[in-house]
């Protein structure tokens, strides 16, 4: 099966930056999710397997439920070590971007990113790529960054040197940014690589229960919560939203991660084809994070962008709201009615 997704131009450029380098940071969005964090300790991997001094850098904090990964204790958070990674990305020779179409994806990670004189190389599947580097990878069609890592590191020839440290993280972000490969994830490619990953005796089952099932006795009874009294269904748009507030998520204990994956659970009614999510912040008043997922053709992307100030993939995407609830609920209707012809 053909993997390769470099030209050979964009291979030797990337063999030669990596070549000539010796300070590497690895770098990826804010909230790092499975993809982000998996591609990042992947490339790491890889750097270091060459000989560079690679360090993983993200903006802020990554989901326990990552954190059993090989070399994620390695990994700098930016905003508990600011003078530190401000040196970094000073000294850096190269920085690898990774899972991030828009250099403000990094949060407060941005004025180091934009000001570092380091080159810089951007592996990516989101839509409209605007981070300047020397090399572009940008696919939007692919599973996850993940997927990228693999496809390049085996171009590069240097994948049958690989060991779990690699094939670990890049499965995991694989199997995450596709929900256990339940969408986003019928190319043969996919299965070809997960084939490889596995002669390298990683454990997938495992893997899979370190990350989906993790939860805490509260976020089980939260979920119980949120489907019985706030999921509203509206069978006429085969579409349901519910809302969480600050005073609900704190009657059960709620940590970061605990929303992770509420928005999904509606998809499985029969026949639903857009499930919204409206959660106020746990801080700020009147912002309120939207979170959104959609099956086959339709575009909860669009419906991010023209409602929610946010974007994202065709069946998976977020946004905000400044505004209070039940203003935000209105919102919601009117989404349901600008989409209603390709919802009913
Ligand atoms: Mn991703």
């Amino acid at each position: 099966m053909n993997i390769e997704i470099l030209s050979t131009d964009q291979l030797a450029q990337m063999d030669q930056l990596i070549t000539h380098a010796q300070t590497i940071l690895v770098i990826c969005h804010k909230s790092p999710d499975g993809d982000a964090i998996g591609s990042s300790l992947g490339m790491a991997e890889y750097l270091r397997w060459r000989g560079k001094d690679a360090t993983v850098v993200v903006p802020d904090q990554y989901p326990d439920f990552l954190a059993w990964m090989p070399n994620s204790e390695k990994i700098v958070r930016y905003d508990k070590h600011r003078d530190k990674c401000d040196m970094l990305f000073k000294i850096a020779d190269l920085i690898i971007c990774l899972d991030f179409n828009a250099t403000s994806r990094v949060d407060e990670m941005e004025a180091a990113l934009v000001g570092s004189p380091a080159r810089r190389i951007l592996i990516d599947h989101h839509l409209n790529p605007d981070v300047p580097a020397d090399v572009v990878v940008s696919l939007p069609e692919a599973s996850s960054t993940c997927e990228l890592v693999f496809r390049i590191v085996w171009q590069l020839g240097a994948f049958p040197d690989m060991g779990k440290p690699f094939a670990v993280p890049i499965y995991c972000g694989m199997m995450t940014d596709t929900g256990g490969f339940t969408y986003n994830s019928t190319r043969p490619e996919i299965f070809f690589i997960i084939g490889e990953l596995l002669t390298k005796r990683i454990d997938k089952d495992k893997i899979y229960r370190n990350v989906y099932h993790n939860y805490s006795y509260d976020r089980i009874r939260l979920m119980g919560y949120v489907m019985y009294e706030k999921l509203v269904y509206l069978p006429e748009y085969h579409a349901a939203y519910y809302t969480l507030t600050r005073e609900e998520q704190r009657r059960f204990n709620f940590v970061k991660g605990d929303a992770e994956g509420l928005v999904n659970i509606p998809q499985q009614i029969k026949g639903l084809k857009l499930s919204i999510s409206l959660r106020e912040d746990t801080e700020k008043p009147n912002l309120i994070w939207v979170s959104l997922r959609s099956v086959d053709q339709f575009p909860c992307n669009e419906v991010a962008s023209r409602f929610f100030n946010g974007g994202g993939h065709l069946n998976a995407s977020g946004g905000r709201l400044t505004c209070s609830m039940p203003e935000a609920i209105e919102t919601v209707q009117q989404a349901f009615e600008a989409f209603a012809a390709q919802l009913k």
